[in-house]
């Protein structure tokens, strides 16, 4: 009762646009970085400083790459200086020319990776409810001159894995899945980087398990581990010889050592973050005008992301709106994926970019936007941010005539 007192006061309270006090008094970021055990951490560095052996094929990124192959349950896992380096490794290892079918509903690195290989992007639109690339729309993009797909796992969430593999198969194409922020999802019971020829993960200080920067190339045959190995070490096979046109795609000692001492607690912060999810789902269950990205029921999630998509008419405000007006009460909430990938000046000439080709993709893109989710946010953290969303929507009419933004 005394909580439900709380709640009801809290929402009475004047949002910050209309001169209240801001519902917290530093930001709350829409995530923050895991930090390993210090002591672990010193204790490899302090290691790795007396080997003195900084960086190519060290003993630290082999001991990663294992650990990481095991955990994801994969044939083989390259460590990568970064996710968007292990997607362009990615594509030429497996020879791709061509155009490659994307998804427009994406952080941009996943087509600016195809674009920087010398590689035609071509859009396709995304289902509503799961924000994937929709396989029947690859379907009818794919065409003589389409050579692979890169679907993206949005915000954790499965593709349809198998619906992807069977237009694959009848078109001839090869498929890199990113893996950006599936971490340790797994799917009707097989990891989620069993599907496709490829899959790559981001290992970014924002992601659920990180290396600072990082990535890497998860796959199961010993002949694209080969070839993945070559292309992130420049191509160099030996001193005499070198092969292909590789990059310098090499993981670091040093981001290693923070890998190895932050997998251990990664179930801890899997745990902290279903504990949040299931609090932000309760408290905004029955909100009108809230809607929620739909994971299937056969997969063990992440939860590396708790996004809500903004209905304006029955909200009460738009997303732009209450975006503005979160951010006024010091909570940091992002539009991940607005504006789309397909939008940047480079790709928006292109037929697929056209906004009239990808209708789910442009309407989810003004209604979506991140709320904070991180290990050590705090249960009523989560309470305070949805008290903030229920005081405005309370407040709407108030606070459409002093939010600027029209959207
Ligand atoms: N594919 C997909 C689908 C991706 O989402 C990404 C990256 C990639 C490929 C490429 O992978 P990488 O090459 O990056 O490995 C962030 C990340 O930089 C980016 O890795 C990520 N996706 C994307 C979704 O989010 P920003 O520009 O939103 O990050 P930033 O700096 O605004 O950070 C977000 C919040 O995190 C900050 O407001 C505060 C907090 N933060 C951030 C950093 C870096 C901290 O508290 N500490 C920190 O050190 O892109």
């Amino acid at each position: 009762m005394a909580g439900y007192r709380t709640t009801v006061l809290r929402h009475k309270r004047t949002p910050a646009v209309l001169g209240g006090a801001p519902a917290f008094s530093a930001p709350i970021y829409v995530t923050r970085p895991r930090l390993p055990n210090e002591s672990d951490l010193f204790d490899l560095i302090r290691g790795l400083l007396r080997s003195r052996w900084l960086t190519n094929d060290g003993a630290l990124v082999r001991a990663l790459e294992e650990r990481l192959r095991s955990r994801l349950g994969a044939g083989f896992c390259a460590a990568i200086c970064n996710g968007t380096t292990a997607l362009q490794v990615a594509l030429r290892s497996l020879g791709i020319d061509g155009e490659v079918i994307t998804t427009p509903f994406t952080f941009p690195a996943t087509v600016h990776a195809i674009t920087w290989m010398g590689l035609t992007p071509v859009f396709c639109d995304i289902d509503p409810a799961s924000y994937n690339i929709d396989a029947d729309a690859i379907d009818a993009a794919a065409t003589g001159r389409s050579r692979a797909v890169l679907p993206v796992h949005v915000f954790g969430n499965p593709c349809d894995v198998n619906a992807i593999e069977r237009v694959t198969a009848r078109h001839g194409l090869r498929t890199v899945y990113d893996c950006a922020h599936a971490f340790g999802v797994s799917y009707r019971g097989r990891p989620i980087t069993d599907w496709g020829d490829l899959s790559i993960l981001s290992l970014h200080a924002t992601k659920l398990f990180h290396t600072v920067e990082g990535g890497a190339i998860v796959g199961r045959t010993a002949a694209l581990l080969e070839r993945v190995a070559l292309l992130r070490n420049f191509g160099i096979v030996n001193e005499e010889e070198v092969r292909g046109i590789g990059i310098n795609g090499k993981l670091s000692e040093l981001h290693a050592a923070m890998g190895l001492a932050m997998l251990p607690s990664i179930d801890d912060e899997i745990a902290q973050r279903r504990q949040l999810t299931e609090r932000y789902l309760q408290r905004i269950d029955g909100i009108p005008g809230i809607r929620l990205q739909r994971f299937p029921v056969d997969m063990v999630r992440n939860y590396a992301y708790f996004t809500i998509e903004v209905d304006t008419d029955a909200f009460g405000l738009s997303r732009d709106q209450l975006h503005k007006a979160l951010r006024a009460e010091n909570i940091m909430v992002r539009k991940y994926f607005s504006p789309l990938a397909s939008a940047n000046h480079t790709y928006r000439d292109l037929p697929t970019a056209d906004p009239s080709y990808l209708p789910n993709a442009h309407r989810l893109s003004t209604r979506i936007l991140s709320l904070p989710l991180y290990g050590d946010l705090q249960l009523d953290d989560v309470d305070r941010i949805i008290d903030a969303v229920l005081a405005l929507q309370a407040a709407a009419s108030g606070v459409r005539r002093t939010v600027s933004t029209g959207q």
